[in-house]
């Protein structure tokens, strides 16, 4: 007997304690591998409760490895150092199509080979690269590439990685196995990231690869497990065995066998110009992609001919990188306009001499805010890099100093807003500069009429941006209540607004009326509070009166809104100019069903129903998907068996034909409206 527990007793406990580790580590496999996962969200939570209190009444049995223990380290002094045994090299470049023919031609030519080649190719993530050693299955060291030969031991950070596995699957695998990859961060997860950023105030980074670097190279391992990380395997370093398999992707499949997560993309494509073909298409998708990538990587598939064609200085001779054409261009600013947004944001915009970028013509671009432009020492007459990356606002990289004329002007934030005349404040600690005008400014008041009236707000048909901007410069309309007091005789002196349009439009404000509680929450505006966040504060109160009444504290008790969220919205409550709107709403009939609680989310339209998205869409990936995840659905980066509904926008790649493959329902951008508007019931 030991204590409280029999014998028998304990070695119970440690055996589920081991299963349930055992379990776990499979479903990471199934969800961070495969991405096919076999349970739901829940139910892994409720497994990973079950070992945390398990290993709380029996902390002898933690183990480094297991899943429970991926943040634990107390923060660093600084990283030590690891000795690559062997050095991680770089990869050659090449910059055309000719020069990818030359390193076929100079393969063939080493080798001795006539047949066309087989090469494993893989897209090049704009990531990081890092070693992962593995001892008898277990995690025991992270480092950085450095500078080849030595790195950074950033053990304690790679192990809160989420997709990275702190024990290896199955008993196959080396006793020593050292595995290099790519961690870096996803675009969605960046853009996440930056918002909150931006939100709270906080600096925000400029791409994904900066975000991701400055994520893995925190001396603090809890901020690096706050960070959404990833990580693909891309090859092999120390091995305590020969080889993996004969062939580069063999080797792959096994590391993926062994729980690692590779490339979904790998392919083995047979002769050079295959491998051309696969570097177009690779382009063609690249803003697709849920990652960064800057070309794709060509790699003789054969391990006996890799030796024999060996290294030369730093790179092996039996790969390359194939990069694509830099989406990032010259040109001249020409000047800064600033424009006003609903919540008042004061945001700088460059206006530019036009510059194709990436096929694409480029007029303007985002300066973000001061902070940025100082950081970057931007001034009007510049000649700057303009960088376009997928369907995000072309932004300015940096400046050419050297071509920095003479009379070059210092871009200043203007004191007065430019709509209206109010003052431009910028408080300290903060990057965003606003307008103080509040509703009596035209482009506040503006934006706010359009979001009111938007399609996931009110949804009152008709009313577009140049009617929204007619109505506020005539002076008919000040507040949305008063949309609802706009006459026919009114709306007919119109431009381009006949009997018939007019009739419409007063038809749909009608029809608007009739709404629900997190529609109209969503629709007065208030700052932070988008669709999602006014779903919830639905269900948690059930009734504006609730809300309007709740304390900071009661609304910092709902899931998702902290002390930021739950100022704004107590503070826009708190004033009577938007009390009185509300209240005039009200009168004019705008109604919901109140004190019921919304749909919990098993409720939800589209519950357990999974998307993919593929292809270029008409609108940016993340709303489409904030939309779907707000009605219940999924949203997964790859299809499965398991997947619903694969939403297929322009130049589709192979997801779209796996999804025919299996025969998954495919929608085109039509059909994903009609599906959503169904599931809106409206
Ligand atoms: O930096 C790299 C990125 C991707 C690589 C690499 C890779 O394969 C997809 N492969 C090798 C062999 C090396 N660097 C040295």
């Amino acid at each position: 007997m030991s204590g409280r527990h029999s014998q028998q007793e304990l070695e119970q406990v440690r055996q589920r304690i081991e299963a349930l580790r055992k379990l776990i580590n499979y479903h990471n496999y199934r969800y961070y591998v495969l991405d096919d996962p076999e349970i739901p969200d829940s139910e892994y939570d409720r497994l990973m409760r079950e070992l945390q209190a398990l290993e709380e009444a029996h902390p002898e049995f933690i183990t480094p490895d297991s899943p429970t223990q991926r943040v634990g380290a107390e923060p660093l002094k600084e990283f030590g150092e690891v000795r690559h045994k062997v050095p991680m090299l770089s990869l050659e470049n090449a910059f055309s199509d000719e020069e990818l023919r030359e390193f076929d031609a100079r393969v063939h030519k080493l080798l001795g080979v006539e047949a066309p080649i087989e090469y494993a190719a893989e897209p090049k993530l704009d990531g990081l690269a890092v070693s992962l050693k593995y001892e008898h299955g277990v995690l025991v060291q992270g480092a950085t590439r450095g500078d080849g030969y030595r790195g950074e031991d950033v053990t304690a950070n790679v192990r809160t990685i989420d997709s990275i596995p702190l024990r290896l699957l199955g008993e196959e695998w080396p006793e020593v196995l050292e595995v290099r990859g790519e961690v870096f961060m996803p675009k969605s997860g960046f853009e996440k990231l930056n918002r909150e950023a931006r939100r709270k105030g906080e600096k925000t980074f400029a791409n994904p690869r900066n975000a991701a670097a400055g994520s893995l190279r925190q001396l603090d391992p809890r901020v690096t497990a706050s960070r959404p990380l990833a990580f693909f395997a891309y090859g092999w370093g120390e091995l305590s065995v020969e080889r993996l398999a004969d062939t580069h992707s063999a080797s792959m499949l096994r590391l993926r066998d062994f729980g690692l997560p590779i490339s979904p993309e790998l392919k083995v494509l047979r002769g050079v110009e295959a491998c051309l073909a696969y570097h177009r298409e690779m382009q063609e998708r690249r803003d697709s992609l849920d990652y960064d990538i800057d070309g794709v990587v060509f790699k003789v598939d054969r391990l006996d001919w890799q030796e024999r064609l060996g290294y030369v200085s730093r790179a092996p001779r039996w790969a390359i990188a194939h990069k694509f054409p830099a989406e990032e261009a010259l040109t001249v600013l020409r000047d800064v306009e600033w424009q006003v947004g609903r919540t008042g944001a004061v945001t700088p915009v460059a206006r530019l001499e036009p510059v194709q970028v990436g096929g694409v013509t480029v007029k303007s671009a985002t300066l973000h805010n001061m902070d940025e432009i100082e950081k970057k020492d931007i001034r009007i007459g510049d000649t700057v890099y303009v960088r376009r990356a997928g369907d995000v606002i072309p932004e300015i990289v940096r400046v050419l100093l050297e071509r920095r004329p003479p009379n070059a002007r210092r871009i200043r934030l203007p004191k007065k807003c430019p709509v209206c005349g109010s003052d431009v404040i910028k408080p300290e600690g903060e990057a965003i500069a606003r307008c103080t005008g509040g509703l009596y400014c035209p482009a506040q008041r503006k934006e706010s009429i359009k979001h009111f009236a938007s399609r996931r707000a009110m949804d009152i048909e008709g009313l577009g941006d140049k009617l929204v901007e007619q109505l506020v410069d005539k002076g008919l309309v000040k507040d949305p209540a008063d949309l609802y007091g706009l006459t026919k005789e009114q709306l007919v002196g119109l431009e381009r607004m006949g009997e018939k349009s007019a009739q419409n439009l007063l038809d749909a404000l009608e029809r608007s009326k009739e709404t629900t509680l997190a529609r109209f929450l969503y629709a007065i505006g208030i700052r932070e509070v988008g669709e999602a966040t006014a779903q919830t504060l639905a269900r948690h109160f059930g009734s504006l009166e609730a809300i309007e009444n709740a304390s900071e504290e009661e609304l910092q008790q709902v899931p998702d809104i902290g002390p930021v969220v739950a100022a704004y919205i107590a503070g826009f409550f708190r004033q009577p100019h938007n009390r009185e709107v509300i209240e005039k709403l009200r009168k004019a009939g705008v109604r919901w069903p109140e004190g019921k609680p919304a749909p919990r989310p098993e409720e939800l339209p589209l519950h357990g129903k999974t998307f993919v998205l593929t292809g270029a869409l008409s609108r940016p990936r993340e709303e489409i998907k904030e939309e779907l995840q707000a009605l219940g659905a999924r949203v997964s980066g790859s299809v499965s068996k398991k997947t619903d509904y694969v939403v297929v926008g322009e130049h589709p790649g192979s997801k779209y034909d796996k999804a025919r493959a299996l025969g998954i329902t495919i929608l085109d951008e039509a059909g994903l409206r009609k599906l959503l508007e169904e599931a809106r019931g409206s």
